[in-house]
């Protein structure tokens, strides 16, 4: 089948559609094209996220708006269904990948998902088929590794039997259906063909810009997207360490800073947690080879931002000393595990690097989070006979906090303020040994 025939079949929405990987990408995806009119295949490897699928479960956790009203439709519709199988791709006009592309702890990337869904879809998939990568890969990786491995795997050639793009995933947890129809799309293809091939495709489900171009722009955008925001991050958080050595308020000095035209300084805080900015940068930089490009800010960054919880730590401390109370063998409320406010998403949350610093110091480390089913609990009841509270992450929850309460049922009234949740509040710096994350010490009453 020609590239013409796949695009008239996406047309008139007959194109058959499978999606490898039904996750927190994945799953939106595939019920966003069902939902279109398209028939879908999902392929997964866990048997237990199968199973849930098909029965109308949705598997991801968190507040996902329209999503779980969204799979039965498509189910009922039996516009959608999930399996193991690769067998049930020998139909599919159109295939998206969205696997996983962790880093170990070497900063790695870790193709393995991704290699084990080409070397199963290329045996069974039929000639003529478009193959689209919507996971976050490092540049490069649509030349280097896909395409031949594809091509090994399939005994079929590219542009001749087979169509190859890349379109990377824009979704955010807890607006996965919003962004998906609301976010441009930068959508790179082999051929300048298939790249509108794709963008017909995918303009059936997004209505915001779907930008074609080529596969390494596409690879470089998206890590280059999420890079912007860690260096972005990681220099507000160097100039709070500033603020606080030089009796600045690095709270006050962003809102100024930002009234300058064209200056966006990001907020401090006390670190970057989550599923793609901490990954992103290490993808990006893996793209490059090192003999040949010096790169030295991006990992800079990253070790800027990885450092902030054991900054906390250190304001925690402090805060102690001037209670009288050593760090060993206090009991410290940490507020706020879920990585970003709002959400019960704990994936690599600063919060877990923070606890096990301070059990490292020899302290007992009690959890709040309203988000979180573990740490579901009482505030106030948590607070109790606790030495220390610090703040980790902006929930509503906690900007609606009475202090004087907290204050009450602390054993010790130390509060550290780690999001500026409680600013310059009265309550705050007169009731509590108060630390700010970015303020000097010397600007608190
Ligand atoms: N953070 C800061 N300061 C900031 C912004 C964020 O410390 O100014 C921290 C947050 O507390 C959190 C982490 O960084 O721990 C990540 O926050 P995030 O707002 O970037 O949220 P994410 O991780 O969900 O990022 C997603 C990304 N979207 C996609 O990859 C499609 C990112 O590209 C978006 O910029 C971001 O959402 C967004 O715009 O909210």
């Amino acid at each position: 089948m020609s590239l013409l025939e796949i695009r008239r079949k996406i047309d008139l929405k007959q194109a058959r559609v499978a999606v490898i990987g039904l996750g927190y990408v994945g799953l939106p995806v595939a019920c966003q094209f069902a939902n279109a009119g398209f028939e879908v295949v999902g392929v997964e490897a866990r048997p237990e996220q199968v199973e849930m699928i098909n029965s109308g479960v949705c598997p991801i956790v968190g507040h996902e708006p329209g999503l779980s009203d969204l799979l039965s439709t498509v189910l009922a519709q039996r516009k959608f269904r999930a399996t193991m199988s690769y067998q049930e791709l020998r139909d599919r006009d159109v295939v998206l990948i969205a696997v996983e592309t962790p880093v170990d702890e070497n900063n790695v990337p870790q193709y393995e998902a991704l290699r084990n869904a080409i070397c199963a879809l290329g045996p069974v998939m039929k000639i003529g088929v478009l193959v689209v990568v919507e996971s976050t890969i490092s540049p490069g990786t649509m030349n280097n590794l896909v395409l031949p491995l594809l091509c090994a795997c399939s005994g079929k050639g590219v542009n001749l039997d087979f169509f190859l793009a890349n379109c990377p995933e824009r979704v955010m947890p807890g607006k996965l259906l919003a962004n998906l129809r609301h976010m441009s799309r930068v959508v790179g293809g082999m051929t300048t063909e298939t790249a509108e091939a794709a963008v017909a495709f995918y303009r059936h489900v997004v209505q915001a810009d779907l930008d074609p171009t080529d596969c390494v722009t596409a690879e470089l955008v998206k890590t280059t997207e999420n890079t912007y925001r860690d260096v972005q991050i990681a220099f507000a958080n160097e100039v709070a360490l500033i603020c606080e050595a030089v009796g600045g308020d690095v709270w006050k000095v962003r809102e100024l800073v930002n009234k300058s035209p064209y200056r966006q300084m990001h907020l401090p805080g006390a670190g970057v947690g989550g599923h793609c900015i901490p990954k992103d940068p290490w993808l990006l930089v893996h793209g490059a080879p090192e003999e040949r490009v010096p790169i030295k800010l991006i990992p800079a960054a990253r070790a800027v931002n990885n450092s902030m919880p054991s900054h906390v730590a250190d304001l925690i401390l402090d805060a102690l000393a001037s209670a009288g109370s050593p760090v060993s063998g206090s009991r410290i409320l940490i507020m706020g595990f879920a990585y970003l406010e709002d959400s019960d998403d704990t994936r690599k949350s600063p919060s877990g690097d923070l606890a096990n610093r301070l059990q490292e110091l020899g302290a007992f480390v009690v959890i709040h989070d309203p988000y979180v089913t573990e740490y579901r609990q009482d505030l106030l009841q948590a607070a109790r006979n606790c030495d220390a509270a610090v703040v980790m992450v902006r929930h509503q929850e906690y900007l609606r906090l009475d202090l004087d309460l907290l204050r009450t049922a602390l054993r010790k009234p130390v509060l550290i303020d780690a999001r500026n949740v409680f600013g310059n509040s009265p309550t705050a710096t007169r009731g509590f040994i108060y630390r700010v994350l970015g303020r000097s010490q010397s600007l608190i009453s």
